[in-house]
């Protein structure tokens, strides 16, 4: 695995390149021209420049997070094959700049969804929550403004303004989209990209929905094993695969991460590894990375990583806000550097105590 950072670029992120080398063994970041709309065509000349700016300060770019993908691909609607010829241009100009990663979601009109943004701890930090009952009290169209409001002033990934500004009309898109036409246009798409993907060598990371059942009635499908093992028998191209993030299949108790990692062994080609702290089955929050804070047992899930070959890149997902940072909610530098600190001695404990293991087999 190679441990690397989330990092929004130099105009929208609080955290530097230059904060992000000095954290020990992040040696990559995961990136994304954060200023582009969904259908716009990513041009060699801006990847060139993103990448030049992220080798200058001694690091590479480890994969993409997001290539997001247009509602009219997500809803199947004519023009779809227009916008899938666009995303096709972009993998290609990723591909010809020697990028391989692609993370991307397929969730209908809102993307990860929280109802609060800064829950306060007794510890005095805050941390991104969610509950159910919230959700069911407010209307879609004012989760918007709810979700800015706490936002420190950052555009979150998957709230651009641009895109909310039509919610009423993004809900009368998928009026007729249930759960089984989501799979279909999934499909559809992943079949018309996989040639580029095989061409350049491309994996695709599809991120699973957060939380991952249904909110304001649209349908999700990445929610469980059962529907990403569907998603990859639909199109069966080793570059179809998955993000996997612990906190985002987490949400649903019944998802047993450690098992879901080996059912996807070769097929996780991301992956975020974060913590959730339940109160109750609808009401979390996410605490720090280390297990005792949470509910997840961290050691578990690294070490299934771990015994399932996984050498793809992993990053410490989101992280409280401490020490007096003021950053985008979730994605501040000091918790998560301490999270990739915290995930890099899982890791080499879980791998050293492995070689011990094989040694002494080989030594008896
Ligand atoms: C939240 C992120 C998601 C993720 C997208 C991928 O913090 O994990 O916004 O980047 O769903 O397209």
């Amino acid at each position: 695995m190679e441990m690397t950072f989330r990092w929004y670029g130099s105009k929208a992120d609080t955290v530097t390149l230059e904060q992000i080398r000095q954290i020990p063994g992040v040696t990559g970041v995961i990136t994304t021209l954060y200023d582009t709309q969904p259908g716009e065509v990513w041009s060699r000349e801006r990847i060139r420049g993103m990448k030049r700016e992220v080798e200058e300060a001694g690091l590479h770019i480890a994969g993409i997070e997001s290539v997001n993908v247009h509602d009219a691909i997500k809803t199947g609607a004519p023009e779809r094959d227009d916008y899938i010829d666009r995303y096709i241009e972009t993998l290609e100009n990723l591909g010809k700049e020697d990028i391989h990663l692609v993370c991307y979601n397929f969730m209908p009109v809102f993307d990860w969804t929280r109802t609060e943004l800064a829950r306060r701890r007794p510890d005095g930090s805050t941390v991104l929550a969610y509950t159910q009952e919230a959700i069911d009290a407010i209307r879609s169209e004012e989760m918007f403004a709810a979700i800015t409001a706490d936002a420190n002033g950052s555009v979150l990934p998957g709230w651009e303004p641009e895109r909310m500004e039509h919610i009423r009309e993004l809900f009368a898109m998928y009026r007729d989209i249930d759960e089984e036409k989501l799979f279909e246009n999934l499909a559809y798409f992943l079949r018309r990209i996989m040639p580029v993907c095989d061409e350049y060598g491309i994996n695709m990371a599809i991120h699973p929905d957060d939380p991952a059942w249904s909110v304001f009635g649209l349908p999700r499908i990445i929610t469980n094993q059962e529907n990403i093992l569907r998603m990859m028998r639909m199109v069966d191209n080793p570059h179809n695969g998955v993000t996997f993030c612990s906190g985002s299949y987490g949400t649903n108790l019944e998802n047993d991460l450690p098992g879901m990692i080996r059912a996807l062994k070769g097929r996780i080609h991301f992956a975020h590894v974060r913590n959730l702290k339940f109160h109750s089955p609808t009401n979390f929050e996410e605490s720090a990375h280390l297990s005792s804070d949470g509910s997840f047992d961290m050691y578990e899930i690294m070490r299934a990583l771990y015994e399932t070959g996984f050498d793809g890149p992993i990053r410490p997902d989101h992280g409280r806000m401490i020490w007096g940072e003021t950053a985008m909610p979730g994605y501040g530098l000091y918790d998560r550097a301490l999270g990739a600190a915290y995930l890099n001695g899982l890791w080499e404990a879980i791998e050293k105590a492995a070689r011990r293991e094989r040694g002494e087999a080989e030594r008896s």
